[in-house]
């Protein structure tokens, strides 16, 4: 996207990301040759080191606009990401408007929040600039993915400083006891979030399987898709090569 992230969510854009677990920097690089909006990084349940993220941050510098999913919605984890050079954050299983503020607190700085200064990229080149840039530009998602997140989706959504609602599809179909077959109650919660996010002006968005399921939730309203993610393409791709193994 050529606007900030931000700003492009803001305008009511629609973004389809590259989300990313395998830990490899070489296979990000190797992807924005098609050109994604932006990367996710999935430091929660991906294989990603702080050296990993560091380094592929760097190279996607001024390239792609990349996000991190943190391991959680800490201090800590936000400003790992957020000093690596992420345009954004995104908290998984966020179940109160209390933990969202927190989360929106821990990423951004003064006045708007309470993230530290500091940070080796920011520190690289003009901090003053950095700051002010960080203030308007950066990305704060939450994730709602549970029953209890559900309950509390007004509540949430209405949370200042929120740039992104994302639904993590597949924890959601856990936790309402909808997986592995999901009914029509899991899809009813998902259009709810989406409506309730429309309602409060928070963009809306939601973990899904490949570019055509994108597709057909960005036409249903959806800001945020996943179009492509490393760990299926890469199965998909090695079993479509899988050797014959007659007779064995
Ligand atoms: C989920 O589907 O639960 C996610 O967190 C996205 O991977
Ligand atoms: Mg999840």
């Amino acid at each position: 996207v050529a606007a900030p992230l931000r700003a492009h969510l803001q305008a009511g854009g629609t973004v389809e990301l590259f989300w990313f677990s395998l830990g490899s920097p070489a296979m990000v690089e190797m992807s924005a040759t098609a050109r994604p909006q932006a990367i996710m990084i999935d430091a929660q349940h991906g294989l990603w080191t702080r050296e990993g993220l560091e380094n592929v941050a760097g190279l996607m510098q001024g390239r792609v606009p990349l996000m991190v999913r943190t391991a959680d919605a800490s201090h800590t984890a936000a400003a790992t990401a957020l000093d690596a050079g992420a345009v954004g954050v995104l908290a998984p299983l966020i179940e109160t408007a209390a933990e969202a503020r927190a989360f929106v607190d821990a990423s951004r700085y003064p006045p708007q929040g309470r993230r530290s200064g500091g940070g080796v990229r920011p520190l690289m080149g003009d901090f003053a600039r950095y700051y002010s840039d960080a203030l308007e530009q950066t990305v704060v998602g939450v994730m709602v993915e549970t029953a209890a997140g559900l309950e509390n989706i007004e509540e949430i959504a209405a949370v200042p400083g929120i740039d992104l609602i994302f639904i993590g599809t597949g924890d959601l179909a856990i936790s309402m006891g909808e997986f592995p077959v999901p009914g029509p109650a899991y899809e009813a919660a998902i259009q709810r979030v989406r409506q309730v996010c429309a309602a409060a002006g928070v963009p809306c968005g939601l973990f899904s399987a490949d570019a055509a399921d994108a597709r057909r939730r960005t036409a249903e309203g959806f800001a945020v898709t996943v179009s492509a993610n490393d760990i299926a393409l890469v199965t998909k791709g090695f079993a479509a090569a899988a050797p014959e193994h007659a007779g064995d």
